[in-house]
């Protein structure tokens, strides 16, 4: 048993479909502990794309990073997503922020096919906003707790990333 936390974003198509499919996916997998609203968010990296509809999904059950891995790619395949460039648009993007074992250690590994903590969300408002509203006692291992680290971010990173499930 381990616990993830997942990190989805959208930015083509109907992106909140896509979102909602992916989360339901992981309701029906028995495995989905919370998810955080939809959040709209500019899209980041040197790729002009449109905006990106971005959410957290802490999940726990009967698999390794490597089976967190393996469900996330099966869910960007579910929702029809092909390979483009990298930090592309996407249908739908599932990334693996972290994966914390059972005695609670952290699952660490710079191997390039499954990174983790993920190399970039320590500095990545459209991961760190939702999941310091989902968990405020979130912890990022090697990098910090996870409402600090959004203290630590340019304020107008933060502001850009603005609740989306109310507004629609
Ligand atoms: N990989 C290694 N570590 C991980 C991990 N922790 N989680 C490998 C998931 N995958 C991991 O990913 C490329 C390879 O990374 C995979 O083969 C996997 O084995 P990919 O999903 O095929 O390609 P990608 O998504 O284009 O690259 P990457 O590096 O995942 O991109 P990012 O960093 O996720 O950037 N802006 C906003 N606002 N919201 C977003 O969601 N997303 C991106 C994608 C760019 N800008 C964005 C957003
Ligand atoms: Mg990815």
């Amino acid at each position: 048993m381990s616990r993830a936390v997942l990190s989805l974003g959208a930015n083509l198509g109907d992106r909140a479909n896509a979102l909602r499919t992916a989360l339901t996916a992981l309701k029906d997998d028995g495995v989905l502990v919370a998810r955080s609203t939809l959040y709209e968010t500019p899209p980041w990296g040197p790729v002009e794309q449109p905006p990106y509809l971005n959410a957290i999904a802490v999940v726990r059950g009967d698999r390794d990073a490597g089976g967190w891995l393996a469900r996330a790619q099966e869910l960007e395949e579910a929702a029809g997503r092909t390979r483009e460039v990298r930090w592309g648009a996407r249908t739908l993007d599932v990334d693996v922020v972290t994966v914390t074992r059972d005695d609670g250690a952290p699952v660490i590994s710079d191997d390039p096919a499954l990174t983790l903590p993920h190399p970039r969300a320590h500095e990545r408002a459209f991961v760190l906003v939702p999941w310091a509203t989902l968990d405020p006692t979130a912890v990022l291992p090697g990098r910090g707790r996870v409402p600090d680290l959004v203290a630590a971010l340019d304020p107008a990173d933060v502001a850009a990333v603005v609740r989306w499930d109310h507004l629609h």
